[in-house]
This record gives C-alpha cells, structure tokens and sequence, in this order.
C-alpha cells in the first residue's frame, strides 16, 4: 500500500537527509499553475542542498512516498482528490481514490516510513468559534502520535493562534521559534505571542530532536520559521482581510475540512494574489530551514554511528 520512490528507499537505507512535503497544498492550498510550480521549486531547493526530497500523496489507493513530476503535475491538475487527515486515511486507500495528505496524514506516513523532518506551510489548529463549533485540526492532536518534525510558518494566520499554542502545550509539543522569540504568523513574521523555546541554529534543532528521541520522548515537534521579512503582508493589513474572509465563511454556512481551502481561496481573491505570493516565499524559506535540519540530523546519526 505504500510505494517508496527508489530515491527515498536508498536514502532510508542509507540515513541520507530527506525532507517529506505535503500535497493538500498542491490540491487545496494553491491554484494550478502555481500549485505545481510551487511542489516542483520546493524540491529543488531541498536537492540543490544535497537533501532527498519526498512529496507524499495517494494515487488510486497507492500511498506514494517520494512522488514523480509527472506524478505531481497530475496531481495537481486532478478534480475531485480528496483532502485526507488522519481520519480519512484507511478510507481513501481501500476504495483506491486519489487523496491529498495533510499535516496529520503527511505525519502518519512521515512516522510509518521513518521520515523525521517534514516542511508544510502553516499547520492548522483551533479555529475562532471552536468553542461552539468544536473546529480544532486533527494536525494537533497527530503532534502526540507522530515521531516527526514540522517545520512551519506558525499555524495559518486564518487560526485563533493563541488558543492554538494552548493546545499544543497541554498535549506536550515542543514549539521551537527559529531566531525569532515570538511565534510566527504566517503571513507577517510576528504574532506578537511569546514562546520560550528559541533557537538560533538548524544544528540546535537537530539536537533537540535527537534528545527527544534518546529520551524516548514520543510525539512531534513544531519548528516556527517566520516568513523573511521582505516577504510580510503588514498584520494591520493581512488581519482586515482575515476578518472579511471569516465573514464570508460564516454567511456561506462552508463547514468541517472546507473551512480551511474556502478562507486561503478567499483570502487569496481580497489581497489580489498577494498572499498567495507570500504563502510560495514562507514554504520555500521553509524548506531551506527544513533542508538544513536534515543535514544536521543525518550528521549526527553517522557521528553516533562512528562512535
Ligand atoms: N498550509 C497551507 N496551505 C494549506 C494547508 C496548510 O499553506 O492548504 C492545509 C494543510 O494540509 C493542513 C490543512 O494540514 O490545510 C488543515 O486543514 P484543517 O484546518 O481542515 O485541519
Ligand atoms: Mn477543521
């Protein structure tokens, strides 16, 4: 049921660095061209680091580790793939559907095949209302099941951040700011919520996660890489907009796993394609950090291995 590429075999095999992506983004998050461009750029950039990358989805019930291009612009001109979470998993596969993997089942299959460091967008997390509409992404609770690193932008900006972080801390997850002492906001490189977590160094990330492991500590951690600054939407701004989009979410009666691709479409439309600009520049300093991480990671494996 799960189809290794060659390339992400021989690098498991081997303990060479390897960075896993999800495919929601490609189905849900993003328009096509951009979606696929995007998928495509995000594994060069974790190639020309010498790193193995590892787009994940489900083809016809196969869960694919390690997708072809050919595979991803399918994929991403393809009607009709289901957005899979954890829930939906087994579901997808027996009945041989086409599926798109989100943070929780990305993690799953991240956990399953051995895969520790996985680059996303923004994760996703307890939405404004929840108190009525019990809307918290399965993304959180998979932190408590999945032996795998989540490198970020924070959660999505459309998220109560602040009760998001709550969760989080309660279900033990490691938040780890990267240069940053707040945590990231998606769109705007601050959400002005301090964490205590800081980190300075891809190496400092690798150790702790080693720790974790030595420790035998189980679950997973989420790294916050803020968008570079050069790439922000202002929050004044970016936060209008959110409002406006909720608004519209809330008059449309849109409900369950379509909240999420209904706000990041609309958001899309009222900033004239300016978050989507931003949304492609957060995933790909993301995959940079992610990359560098691998690295680390791997080093230290083969360091121990040596000793
Ligand atoms: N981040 C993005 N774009 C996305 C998502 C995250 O920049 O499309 C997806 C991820 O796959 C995430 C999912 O796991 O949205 C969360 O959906 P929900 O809120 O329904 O759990
Ligand atoms: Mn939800």
């Amino acid at each position: 049921m799960i189809v290794l590429s060659d390339q992400v075999k021989l690098a498991l095999k081997e303990k060479l660095p390897i960075v896993a992506f999800e495919s929601t983004i490609i189905s849900h998050g993003m328009p096509y061209p951009e979606n696929v461009q995007t998928a495509l750029l995000l594994e060069e950039i974790v190639a020309k680091e010498g790193v193995i990358p590892a787009t994940i989805g489900i083809i016809g019930g196969n869960i694919v580790v390690g997708m072809s291009k050919e595979q991803i612009e399918k994929f991403g001109k393809q009607e009709n793939v289901t957005k899979v979470s954890r829930r939906d998993l087994s579901y997808v596969v027996a009945q041989k559907k086409w599926g798109a993997t989100t943070v929780s089942a990305t993690m799953m299959i991240c956990h399953m095949v051995g895969i520790e460091v996985f680059v996303t967008g923004g994760i996703g997390g307890v939405h404004f209302g929840a108190e009525n509409t019990f809307d918290i992404s399965a993304d959180l609770e998979e932190f408590t099941l999945s032996n795998v690193t989540v490198i970020s932008a924070g959660a999505k900006a459309i998220l109560n951040l602040e009760l998001t972080l709550e969760y989080l801390e309660t279900k033990g997850v490691p938040v780890l700011t990267y240069q940053s002492d707040d945590f990231a906001n998606f769109y705007s490189s601050s959400s002005g919520l301090k964490l205590n977590n800081r980190v300075n160094h891809p190496k400092e990330i690798a150790e702790i996660i080693t720790t974790q492991r030595n420790l035998n500590i189980n679950g997973g951690l989420l790294v916050s890489n803020p968008i570079p600054k050069a790439h922000e939407i202002p929050v004044d701004i970016i936060d209008k907009v959110i409002q406006r989009a909720l608004h519209l979410c809330e008059k449309e009666k849109i409900k369950g796993k379509d909240v999420t691709p209904f706000l990041l479409k609309e958001i899309v439309k009222l900033t004239k394609g300016k978050s989507l600009l931003a949304n492609k520049e957060l995933i790909k300093n993301n995959a940079v950090l992610g990359a560098q991480i691998a690295k680390e990671l791997s080093n230290l494996q083969k360091n121990k291995e040596k000793i």
